[in-house]
Formats: C-alpha cells, structure tokens, sequence
C-alpha cells in the first residue's frame, strides 16, 4: 500500500481538472496569438484594418441566431459581434454545411473538445465576442453553433456570398448552383 502515492494522484488530478474548467470558462478571444491565415471554401482570416462592415448577431437560449441569414459581398471583410444573450455558452462558426455537419457530430462525441479557429467566436452567457471574416469567395454558407446539441436543436443561420460583378479572382461560373466537391 502506498498512501501517500494516493493522495499526491488525487491532488494532482483535482489540479489539472480545475485548470480545465478555468480554462474552458475564460475561452475569449481576447488575447488570442496571431492567427494563421488559411484559405476555405468560405474565405479567409480578416485583419481589424480591413473591416468595412459590421454585423451583430445574438444568440440564445431558444437555440436560435438573430439574424439568422447575412448577405455579403465577395471581397467584404466582415465584424462579427457576437451576443450571447441567454445563460448557456454558445458560439458562432461559420463554415460550409458539410464541414458544419461534421464538426457537429464530433462535438457531439467530444463536447468538451477545444478549439480555437478564426472562423468562430466562443461567447460565454452575457458576454459579446467578435470574429473578422473576409468572404473573398462567392458561395452559400452557413454558420452554426457547434456545442452539443445546439446545431441539432436548429441553431444554425445562412450566409449568402454575392459574387462581385467585376472581374474577379475566381473565373466566375455564377451558373446558380453551388458548388459540389465530393
Ligand atoms: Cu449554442
């Protein structure tokens, strides 16, 4: 018997779990490092410089975003400010429908798995967030609360990325229909 061992493991654990739960209360964006700039389907990291417009959304406890649909301009870089009006946490991520379904069965798994992407905002109850987004890419999105149950229960929006009329990057075929990778 090794008591000692015992208690020390114990106090140990009780320690990383407390680290945890700080952790996973205080997750805001304020003093996130540098982001890493990676191309999506549905844009790109966007810099405070380039904003030209903002947009606010509250989300609540009826597991609804208010708006629940954004039209943008190709090219726009975007504030999202985030309100987190009811008493649970919720998020915001924007992604396509698929990446969303995908993510949200993995929370659904994992609902305590950490992550930290620019495309999201993760608002605790009471407190507003904020992510810079460029929509450099025409398409249909969405965006989406990921944690467990949430996206289930319908607490996803639409956005809709007009392409610009002027001659773009992307050799537009604006034929209408999305675009479909398999
Ligand atoms: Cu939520």
């Amino acid at each position: 018997m090794n008591a000692i061992h015992t208690v020390l493991s114990a106090a140990l654990i009780g320690a990383s779990f407390g680290a945890i739960a700080h952790e996973g209360e205080d997750h805001n964006k304020k003093n996130a490092g540098p982001v890493k700039k990676e191309q999506k389907q549905w844009g790109i990291a966007g810099d405070a410089k380039d904003v030209e417009r903002t947009i606010e959304i509250t989300m609540g406890d009826n597991m609804r975003f208010s708006p629940g649909k954004i039209e943008v301009k190709q090219g726009e870089t975007v504030n999202f400010v985030v309100t987190n009006s009811g008493k649970l946490m919720h998020e915001l991520v924007i992604g396509t429908k698929k990446d969303l379904d995908e993510h949200a069965a993995l929370m659904v798994k994992f609902p305590n798995m950490e992550h930290d992407e620019p495309y999201q905002a993760h608002v605790a109850a009471g407190k507003t967030g904020n992510l810079i987004w460029n929509f450099n890419r025409a398409g249909n999105f969405d965006f989406a609360c990921l944690i467990a149950g949430h996206y289930q229960a319908g607490m996803a929006g639409k956005i809709t990325v007009a392409g610009s009329s002027a001659a773009d990057t992307a050799p537009a075929k604006s034929s209408g229909h999305g675009t479909h990778k398999h």
